[in-house]
C-alpha cells in the first residue's frame, strides 16, 4: 500500500499527480525550489519541503534533497512526474535501496529504453516494426557500406540520444563521412557518449505514438494513439487522440502488438511506444518510460486515469481495467499553452495580470497559474494545457474555437494567438499534416 505520496516535481504536472492522490486518499507531500514557495502545487499539497534553490541541478534534480524530503515527512513513494527524474535509473535505484516506492517502471527497463540502439533491438525482439537500418552501433570506417545497404537518404543518431538531439541527414554518399562526424561529436558532447547508428531517412512521416500501461507480473494494455506531429524544434505544440490518420483497425492492431511486447517484458507502469507512420507503416522510433505531457487527451477518450493507473500497479494493486472493457470516445485536441512570444517561441516569464480559465462540457484545463502568479525564468515556459473534448473530431474543433476566444491570460506572451491561427487553418481542419508542416507553416507566414 502507498499511503503518502512524494510529488518530485512541480507546475502544472505536480497539480496533476497531487489531484489523483487526493482522489485515492492517499496524503501529498510537494517539494519545491525557493522560486516557487508560491506555486498551487505547494499550497495544495498536506506538507511541501523546500529543497533548494532555484536552478533545477540544486533542487527539482538533487537526489539527495528528495530522498532527505521522504525521510522528513515519511513518503513511502515518489511520483516524478515528467522530465526531472523521471527517466533517471539512478533515481529509482537508489530509491528502491531506502524501501521507497519509485511510482514508474523498474531501473532496469528505464535504462534499457533509454539507450536507443538496446531500445530498439529490444523492441525488435518483441515483435515492434522498427525502421529499417543498421544492426547497432555504427562506426565511422563502416558508414558507407552500411549506408548504401540501407539505402539513402540515411539519418545518424546518436545511442545515447533521443528527442532529435544529435541528429543528421545524409543524402547520399558525399554527405555522410561529416554526417557521422558532426552526429559523434555532438553526440560526445551532448550525452558523453559518441556512439551512433544509422536509419532509413523517412521523408514526410507523422509522429504517432501508443500508450500503454503494464502490471510488471506480465499484463498490459494499450489505451491507443495520440498524433503528436504538429511540433517546433521537438517541442509539441498541438496533440490529438485519435490520429487523423488512423482508422480504428489500425489502431487497434498496433495497439495491441504494444501491449503483447509490454506483456513479454513485463512492463510495469506507464510508457510510449513512438512511431513514425509514412505510407501505413508503422516504425518503432523510441520508447518514453513515463507519464507523458499529453497523456489527458488519451484521458479524455477512454475515461482512465492514468495517474491511478500508476499508482495501482506501482503498489503491485495491478490494473483496474481489461483491454476488452476499454471503450475509445470521441476526439480530444491538447493546446500547450506556454509563456512565449507565439511567433518566435522566446521564453516571457513575468507575472500574469488577468487569468481567466475556460470551461464547460468536454473542457480541462491544467494549470497551475492564476492571477497574480509571477512565472519564474528557471524552469520550461508551459504554464498550461487545454484539453478539449468533442464526440466527433469537427464537434471538438468548433469547441477548441469557442474555448480559444474564453481564455484569458494578460501580462505576459503566451502560445494561445497561435492555436486561434491553426484552428482556421484548412491542412488542420483536414487532419493533412507531418512532422514538418508547422515549421513550414512557421516559416511560410512569417510577417
Ligand atoms: C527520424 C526521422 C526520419 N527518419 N527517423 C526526431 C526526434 C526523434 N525522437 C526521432 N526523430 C526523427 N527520427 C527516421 N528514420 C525524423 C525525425 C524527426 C521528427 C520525429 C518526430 C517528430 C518530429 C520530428 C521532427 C524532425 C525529425
Amino acid at each position: 500500500m502507498i499511503s503518502k505520496v512524494l510529488i518530485a516535481n512541480r507546475g502544472e504536472i505536480a497539480l496533476r499527480v497531487l489531484r489523483a492522490c487526493k482522489e485515492l486518499g492517499i496524503a501529498t507531500v510537494a517539494v519545491h525550489s525557493t522560486a516557487d514557495a508560491d506555486a498551487m502545487h505547494v499550497r495544495l499539497a498536506d506538507e511541501s519541503v523546500c529543497i533548494g534553490p532555484p536552478p533545477s541541478r540544486e533542487s527539482y534534480l538533487n537526489i539527495h534533497q528528495i530522498v532527505a524530503a521522504c525521510e522528513i515527512t515519511g513518503a513511502d513513494a515518489v511520483h516524478p512526474g515528467y522530465g526531472f527524474l523521471s527517466e533517471n535509473a539512478k533515481f529509482a535505484e537508489i530509491l528502491d535501496a531506502h524501501g521507497i516506492t519509485f511510482i514508474g517502471p523498474t531501473a532496469e527497463h528505464i535504462r534499457l529504453m533509454g539507450d536507443k540502439i538496446t531500445a530498439k533491438q529490444t523492441a525488435q525482439e518483441l515483435g515492434i516494426p522498427v525502421v529499417p537500418g543498421s544492426d547497432g552501433e555504427v562506426k565511422p570506417e563502416n558508414a558507407l557500406e552500411v549506408a548504401r545497404k540501407i539505402g539513402f537518404p540515411v539519418l545518424i543518431k546518436a545511442t545515447a540520444g533521443g528527442g532529435g538531439r544529435g541528429m543528421k541527414v545524409a543524402r547520399s554518399a558525399a554527405d555522410l563521412d561529416e554526417a557521422v562526424a558532426t552526429a559523434r561529436s555532438e553526440a560526445a558532447a551532448a550525452f558523453g557518449n559518441d556512439a551512433v547508428y544509422m536509419e532509413k531517412y523517412l521523408g514526410h512521416p507523422r509522429h504517432i505514438e501508443i500508450q500503454i500501461v503494464g502490471d510488471g507480473f506480465g499484463n498490459a494494455i494499450h489505451l491507443g494513439e495520440r498524433d503528436c506531429s504538429l511540433q517546433r524544434r521537438h517541442q509539441k505544440v498541438w496533440e490529438e487522440a485519435n490520429s487523423p490518420a488512423l482508422n480504428v483497425e489500425q489502431r487497434m492492431k498496433i495497439g495491441q502488438v504494444c501491449a503483447d511486447a509490454m506483456k513479454k517484458m513485463k512492463y510495469r507502469g506507464a510508457g510510449t511506444i513512438e512511431f513514425l507512420y509514412e505510407d501505413g507503416e508503422f516504425y518503432f522510433i523510441e520508447m518514453n518510460t513515463r507519464l507523458q505531457v499529453e497523456h489527458p487527451i488519451t484521458e479524455a477518450i477512454t475515461g482512465i486515469d492514468l495517474v491511478h493507473e500508476q499508482i495501482r500497479v506501482a503498489s503491485g494493486a495491478g490494473l483496474s481495467v481489461t483491454q476488452e472493457e476499454i471503450e475509445f470516445s470521441g476526439h480530444a485536441i491538447e493546446c500547450r499553452i506556454n509563456a512565449e512570444d507565439p511567433r518566435t517561441f522566446v521564453p516571457s516569464p513575468g507575472t500574469i495580470t488577468h487569468f481567466h480559465a475556460p470551461g464547460g462540457l468536454g473542457v480541462r484545463v491544467d494549470s497551475g497559474a492564476y492571477q497574480g502568479y509571477k512565472i519564474p525564468p528557471y524552469y520550461d515556459s508551459l504554464i498550461g494545457k487545454l484539453i478539449v473534448h468533442g464526440r466527433t473530431r469537427v464537434e471538438c474543433m468548433m469547441r477548441l474555437r469557442r474555448v480559444l476566444d474564453e481564455f484569458v491570460i494578460d501580462g505576459i506572451k503566451t502560445t494561445l494567438p497561435l492555436f486561434q491561427e491553426l484552428i482556421s487553418n484548412q491542412d488542420i481542419a483536414n487532419g493533412d499534416y507531418d512532422i514538418h508542416w508547422l515549421e513550414n507553416y512557421l516559416a511560410k507566414t512569417k510577417a
